[in-house]
């Protein structure tokens, strides 16, 4: 097992559409388990493989309070949608920012699990809002896509700012 380093907005490689998995092996499996162990560690309640430099479609996901419902999504897609609400949300690409934007309340989503699995299930309220965020990350969206060209451009200059002050320390 091991931690993964996430990449900070703007870097380019979060804009990577990723690829369909064809094939489930060791390799990804193990990949799976360092994506539960990073995000555990963050802590976050969702991850997406883009999101450490790897552009395939697998995220994993854990919105419960006591942490104990690992959900993994491979090639996931969603196939029925409900009424879109504001909701608060961060990202862990876009460290110490949250602002309010539209998802949808409840969305019914496809996708196969670690075993190879194709399932469906239907989410509401974080869960939802987490199958959409990493569905995102895949195809190389990021949440703040949705907010104000001002807004992005001034997130974007203090991260740029926060990362040269990493760099010097
Ligand atoms: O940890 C996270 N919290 C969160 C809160 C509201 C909506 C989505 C998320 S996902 C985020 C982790 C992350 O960046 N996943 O890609
Ligand atoms: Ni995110």
């Amino acid at each position: 097992m091991a931690i993964l380093e996430i990449l900070h907005f703007p870097d380019p490689r979060l804009r990577e559409k990723a690829e369909p998995i064809a094939n489930i092996d060791r390799d990804l499996e193990t990949f799976i388990d360092d994506l539960f162990e990073t995000m555990y560690d963050a802590p976050g309640v969702g991850l997406a493989a883009t999101q450490v430099g790897v552009a395939r479609r697998v995220a994993v996901m854990d919105c419960s309070d006591d942490k104990n419902t690992p959900i993994v999504m491979i090639n996931p897609e969603i196939i029925e949608t409900g009424e879109l609400v504001d909701v608060d949300e961060g990202c862990l690409s876009v460290p110490d920012h949250y602002d309010s934007l539209k998802r949808y309340e409840w969305v019914r989503f496809r996708a196969q699990d670690r075993r190879g699995e194709t399932y469906e299930m239907e989410a509401s309220g974080l869960l939802a809002q987490c199958v959409q965020h990493e569905i995102g990350h895949l195809d190389g969206e990021l949440y703040i896509d949705k907010l104000s060209r001002l807004k992005r451009e001034r997130i974007r200059r203090k991260r740029e700012k926060a990362e040269r002050q990493a760099a010097k320390s």
